[in-house]
C-alpha cells in the first residue's frame, strides 16, 4: 500500500511515495516557475536523506523526479547570491550543497534521476551524485553546467565528479563553455545512462531502481566515452590538456573573466586528491569568485535578459497572438535566417520571393542552416523530414491568410518596402502581425502605406539570425499592444531575447553602436593604426574590435547607416570621411574581400591591409595609449545609450543593457551600459565625458540625466547597490 508522507504546509518542495520498496521523491517547488536549490530545499532533501538513511520503511531504492513540467532542477537558486556579502557565505552556501550531495550519494541505496526538463549547474551536479541517470528526449530537457556564465565555477562538486565521469576533456569543455545538451547528445558524452521518452520516464526509472537494488544492472554511463580515458592519466598528456586549455580561454576572454581560469586550477589540483579534497578547493573557489565584480555583473545579465524574455512590459494587459505559422516576405540571406530560426522553434514558414530562383535559393538555405542544427542534436531522419518541410517557399502571396505574423525582408528601400506592405495587407486578414526586419527605415514611415498602421510594427534580426540572440522590437506611436505583445511573444517562441524600443533614428542598438564607429574612424584620422583601436576593444572586453567590425557588416553598409544617423544627430555623429573613401576605393569589407583588413582565399582576415592609409591619407605614426582609446569608444557609446533611456527610445536601463550585450557585444562582464555607470559612479563618468567634451568637443557632451544623476546621488539600480 502507498503511504503518503505530508510535509508541514508551508514547505513542500519536495514530497515522498513509498510503495513496495520503492521511494518516489518528488519535486515542484509551489514558490517557483522552476526547481532550484534554495537553502529551503537543501533542508527538505536533508531530512529526506535522513529518512532513507535510517532505512525508512524497507526503501531498497528511489528514484527523484519533478512534478514541475519542464524543469527538473535549475540550478542553485541566483536569487540567492544577492545575499552573498563575503567570500566567506559563498562558501558556506557551496558546503551546504556539497555535503547534500555527498549525503545522497553515498546512501546505500541506488537512486535514479529521472531528468526531465533542465538539469542545470546544481541540477546536474545532483543528478552525478545519483547512482544512474535516466533523460528524455524532449527538446526542454538540457544538461549542463553553466556556471562560468555567472562568472563562478560549479559549487556542489561538479569540479569533481564530472572529470572523473566523463574524463578530463568532455568535462573542460562543459564547464569551460557552460553549453547545454539534449539528452541524447549528453549520453554520447557519458554523462546519461538512458534516454526515454517522457511518458514513460518513472516507469523506467522505477524499473530501473528495482534492478540496480537487485543487482541486475549496472550504470554504463562514463563507458561511451571511454573515460576516464587512460591517457588522460599520463602526466605529460594532462599538461598539454591544461595549458591548451588555458591559451584557448586567455585567447577567448584575454584574462578578463576570473571563473574559467579558476576554474581550471580547481580541476587540476582536485584531480589526483581524494574527492573531498577536491570539494574543499572547490568550495574556496566558489566563495571567492561569487562576490567578484565579474560574477555580480553576469548575474544582472542573467536576470535582466529573464525579464526581458518573459515581461513585455505593456500595462493594458493586452494578450499575445499564439502563433504557429509566419510568413517571411524576402529570401535573401536575412530572410532565409529567420525562416530557419522559427521553424526551429516548431513553426510553419511560407517564405515568398518574387522570382522562383530567389525563393528556391533561400529555401535550400534555411534547409541547409536547419540540417546543420539537426545534425547537432542528432534528429532521426523522420524528424529531420518533418523539420525540413516546415518552409515552404513561394512566389504568391498563397497562405499568407493563416500566419499570425508576417516578416519582411526585403531590400532597403521605403518604396519597396511600402509596396510590398500593401501587397501583404491584401493577402491577409485583419489580426495578422506586419513585421518589418528593418534595420534603418522608420516604422513609422513604413505604417503610412499601411491601410493597418495599428499593425504594423519593426521586428529586427541581427546577423547571423540563428546566432544572435537579440530581437529588436520597435513599436510606433500607432502600433496596437497585442501586436507588440504577440511580436514579442513570437521572439521569445524562437529563443530570442527581445527588447522593446521606440521608434527612432537607429532604433537603440544602432544608435549607440554610430558615435562607437564613427569615433574609432576618426581615431584613425588621427593617425592610429587600425590593429591598435581594434586591440585596445577587444582588451576591454569586445569580442571584435570596432574595425573589424566595419569589414564584418560591410563598408556599404555602415556607409548608409552612418549617413542616416549623421542627418539625425547632426551635432554629435559627424562620420569622418574615411569610410566614403574606402568604398570609393572598392573596399566592401569581408564580403568582397577586401576592406580594412585583408583576407585569404578561405574568407580569414590576414592581417592589415596597408595601403588602407594611403586611401585615408595619414601615415598611421601615433601612438595612444590603450586607456585613451577605450575611454573614448567606450564613453561615446554608454553616453549615447543613457540619452536613449533619457528620451524615451529605450523604455528602461534593464532593456538598454541586454540590447548592448546581446546584440553588439558590450562585454557580458561590465553588466551593459547602465550597469557600468552604476558600478563606475554617475558622477565619476561625468567627470570624464566631460574631459573628453573639452578636448574634443560637443560629440562628448555628457547626457543631461548623468548630470543629474550624479547632483542626485541616483543609480539605475538602486536595488542591486
Ligand atoms: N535561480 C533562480 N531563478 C531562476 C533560476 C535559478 N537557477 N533559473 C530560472 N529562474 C527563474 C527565472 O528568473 C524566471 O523567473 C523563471 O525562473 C523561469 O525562467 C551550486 C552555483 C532553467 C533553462 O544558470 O537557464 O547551480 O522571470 O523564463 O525559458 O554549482 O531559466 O518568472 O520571475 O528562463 O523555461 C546554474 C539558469 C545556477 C540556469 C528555464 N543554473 N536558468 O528556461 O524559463 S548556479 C543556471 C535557465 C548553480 C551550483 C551553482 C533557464 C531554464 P521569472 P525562464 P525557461
Amino acid at each position: 500500500m502507498a503511504t503518503m508522507l505530508e510535509e508541514p504546509a508551508t514547505r513542500a518542495a519536495v514530497h515522498m511515495e513509498i510503495e513496495d520498496g520503492l521511494a518516489v521523491i518528488r519535486m515542484n517547488d509551489p514558490a517557483r516557475p522552476v526547481n532550484v536549490i534554495s537553502a529551503g530545499l537543501i533542508e527538505e532533501m536533508g531530512e529526506i536523506i535522513d529518512r532513507l538513511d535510517a532505512g525508512e520503511d524497507g526503501v531498497r531504492a528511489a528514484v527523484l523526479i519533478s512534478d514541475k513540467r519542464g524543469s527538473w532542477i535549475a540550478g542553485a537558486d541566483i536569487e540567492e547570491f544577492k545575499n552573498f556579502n563575503t567570500p566567506a557565505d559563498a562558501e558556506a552556501a557551496s558546503r551546504a550543497g556539497q555535503t547534500l550531495l555527498t549525503r545522497l550519494e553515498r546512501l546505500r541505496i541506488p537512486v535514479v534521476a529521472a531528468i526531465d526538463g533542465a538539469a542545470l549547474g546544481g541540477g546536474l551536479e545532483t543528478a552525478l551524485a545519483c547512482t544512474y541517470r535516466i533523460a528524455t528526449d524532449s527538446p526542454k530537457t538540457k544538461l549542463g553546467l553553466p556556471e562560468v556564465n555567472l562568472g563562478i565555477v560549479p559549487g556542489a562538486g561538479g569540479t569533481q565528479r564530472l572529470p572523473r565521469l566523463v574524463g578530463l576533456r568532455t568535462a573542460l569543455d562543459l564547464m569551460l563553455t557552460g553549453k547545454q545538451l539534449d539528452g541524447r547528445r549528453a549520453m554520447k558524452a557519458g554523462i546519461i545512462d538512458e534516454v526515454v521518452p517522457a511518458p514513460v520516464l518513472l516507469a523506467v526509472a522505477s524499473r530501473v531502481a528495482m534492478e540496480l537494488a537487485d543487482r541486475k544492472k549496472t550504470p554504463k554511463s562514463g563507458r561511451s566515452t571511454g573515460s576516464p580515458d587512460r591517457l588522460e592519466r599520463l602526466a605529460p598528456m594532462r599538461r598539454l590538456i591544461f595549458s591548451k586549455a588555458r591559451q584557448g580561454v586567455m585567447e577567448k576572454t584575454h584574462g578578463l573573466y576570473p571563473a574559467p581560469l579558476r576554474l581550471l586550477q580547481v580541476v587540476e589540483r582536485g584531480l589526483d586528491k581524494h574527492i573531498d579534497q577536491g570539494f574543499e578547493l572547490e568550495a574556496k573557489a566558489f566563495g571567492e569568485l561569487a562576490v567578484t565584480p565579474e560574477a555580480r555583473s553576469l548575474v544582472h545579465v542573467f536576470f535582466t535578459s529573464t525579464a526581458a524574455k518573459n515581461d513585455p512590459g505593456l500595462t493594458s494587459g493586452a494578450k499575445a497572438r499564439d502563433i504557429d505559422q509566419v510568413a517571411v516576405v524576402g529570401a535573401g540571406f536575412m530572410g532565409a535566417g529567420i525562416a530557419a530560426t522559427s521553424a526551429e522553434a516548431g513553426i510553419r514558414v511560407r517564405l515568398k520571393d518574387v522570382k522562383p530562383e530567389a525563393a528556391a535559393k533561400g529555401l535550400r538555405t534555411a534547409r541547409e542552416s536547419l540540417s546543420k542544427r539537426a545534425k547537432r542534436k542528432r534528429l532521426r531522419k523522420f524528424e529531420v523530414t518533418k523539420l525540413l518541410d516546415r518552409v515552404q517557399p513561394t512566389t504568391e502571396y498563397t497562405g499568407f491568410h493563416a500566419s499570425q505574423m508576417i516578416v519582411e525582408a526585403v531590400f532597403e528601400e521605403v518604396s519597396l518596402k511600402h509596396r510590398v506592405i500593401q501587397e501583404i495587407e491584401a493577402a491577409v486578414g485583419e489580426g495578422t502581425v506586419l513585421g518589418s526586419n528593418t534595420s534603418t527605415i522608420p516604422i513609422a514611415k513604413l505604417a503610412e502605406a499601411s491601410a493597418r498602421p495599428d499593425h504594423v510594427i519593426g521586428v529586427h534580426f541581427f546577423s547571423p539570425v540563428e546566432k544572435m540572440p537579440l530581437v529588436e522590437i520597435i513599436t510606433h506611436a500607432g502600433t496596437a499592444d497585442w501586436v507588440t505583445a504577440t511580436t514579442h511573444g513570437y521572439a521569445k517562441k524562437i529563443g530570442k531575447t527581445p527588447i522593446i524600443v521606440n521608434d527612432s533614428p537607429g532604433f537603440y542598438v544602432n544608435r549607440i553602436l554610430a558615435p562607437y564607429m564613427a569615433e574609432a574612424a576618426l581615431l584613425l584620422q588621427e593617425g592610429v593604426r587600425m590593429e591598435a583601436i581594434d586591440e585596445a576593444m577587444t582588451e576591454w572586453g569586445f569580442p571584435v574590435g570596432p574595425i573589424t567590425l566595419y569589414d564584418e557588416v560591410g563598408l556599404d553598409v555602415a556607409q548608409k547607416a552612418g549617413k542616416i544617423m549623421s542627418e539625425a544627430f547632426a551635432d554629435r555623429m559627424k562620420p569622418s570621411d574615411i569610410v566614403d573613401r574606402l568604398v570609393a576605393d572598392g573596399r566592401l569589407g569581408r564580403k568582397n574581400g577586401k576592406g580594412f583588413y585583408r583576407f585569404g582565399d578561405d574568407g580569414k582576415k590576414t592581417g592589415p591591409d596597408e595601403s588602407v592609409y594611403g586611401v585615408i591619407g595619414n601615415p598611421a605614426a601615433r601612438e595612444l595609449g590603450d586607456e585613451e582609446l577605450q575611454e573614448r569608444l567606450a564613453l561615446i557609446m554608454v553616453n549615447e545609450a543613457v540619452r536613449t533611456l533619457e528620451e524615451g527610445v529605450l523604455r528602461s536601463a534593464r532593456d538598454g543593457d541586454v540590447g548592448a550585450i546581446f546584440g553588439i557585444g558590450f562585454p557580458p562582464f561590465r553588466g551593459g551600459p547602465f550597469w557600468f555607470v552604476d558600478r563606475t559612479g554617475p558622477a565619476r563618468v561625468l567627470e570624464r565625458l566631460r574631459a573628453l567634451e573639452q578636448r574634443f568637443g560637443a560629440r562628448f557632451a555628457p547626457a543631461p540625466l548623468l548630470e543629474k544623476m550624479a547632483r542626485d546621488k541616483t543609480l539605475f539600480f538602486p536595488e542591486d547597490a
